[in-house]
């Protein structure tokens, strides 16, 4: 591997641990965490409700996650992912090619702006946290969202047809956006049958599964 200066920048030094405040099932809150981990940077949760007092003095929009680091409140996961990026030293998840840097923005942008807002509002809190707080399934709003996940899904599976990373020839911040976003939906019945039929996605999806900043940050089963 090359030599990276902001390696150099940060021999020596000791990493600061930083926290979390975000809910302990959260596809961001665990985008966070998994690039604390890649990073080798320590690292405590603090089980945050979004809505509440605390995190709306820390985040005008009342969204998780909010992370702590040497006495900053940071919030937005793409910044506090690049700034966790650019201070640490470790393995860089920010590519340094401006192509390579594009491709990466352009999969966070999908996450930010597409996927994630039809994902988690169309299947994940319908079909998973709506029975976890005592609602009722909004079925009519599940089978809504199915054929435009299905079409996101198939973006990334045509865009890993021959690549190992999706948008560097090593794992980026895209790759953690992706695989934290589509293991929220792995997590429903229909997600599942999606993902059967994605074999990139699969491949990539197991690849980025056997690393310990997925292992130490997977949602707890049930
Ligand atoms: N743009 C925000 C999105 C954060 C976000 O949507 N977080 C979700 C949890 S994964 C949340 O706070 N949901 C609660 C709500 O929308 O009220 C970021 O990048 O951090």
């Amino acid at each position: 591997m090359g030599h990276d200066p902001r390696m150099a920048a940060n021999k020596g030094r000791k990493l600061p641990e930083i926290t979390i405040y975000a809910a302990e099932i959260s596809t961001f809150g665990r985008i966070v965490a998994m690039v604390a981990t890649e990073k080798g940077i320590d690292w405590t949760l603090v089980p945050t409700d979004s809505s509440s007092a605390e995190q709306l003095a820390r985040h005008p929009f009342g969204k998780t996650p909010a992370v702590e680091v040497d006495g900053h409140i940071l919030i937005e996961s793409d910044a506090i992912c690049r700034y966790l990026d650019d201070v640490f030293g470790g393995v860089p998840l920010v590519p340094d090619n401006p192509l390579d840097r594009a491709e990466m923005t352009k999969w966070m942008a999908f996450v930010q702006s597409y996927m994630f807002p039809t994902t988690e509002f169309g299947l994940v809190m319908p079909r998973l946290v709506a029975p976890m707080m005592g609602r009722e399934v909004d079925e009519n709003r599940v089978q809504k969202s199915l054929p435009t996940i299905q079409y996101q899904l198939g973006l990334v599976e045509q865009a890993l047809m021959d690549r190992a990373f999706i948008a560097s020839d090593r794992l980026t911040l895209a790759d953690i956006y992706l695989f934290c976003t589509w293991m929220a939906v792995a997590h429903t019945d229909e997600g599942k049958v999606m993902l059967h039929h994605s074999p990139n996605v699969g491949r990539w999806m197991g690849f980025i599964s056997s690393r310990e900043s997925a292992r130490t940050t997977a949602w707890p089963e049930g």
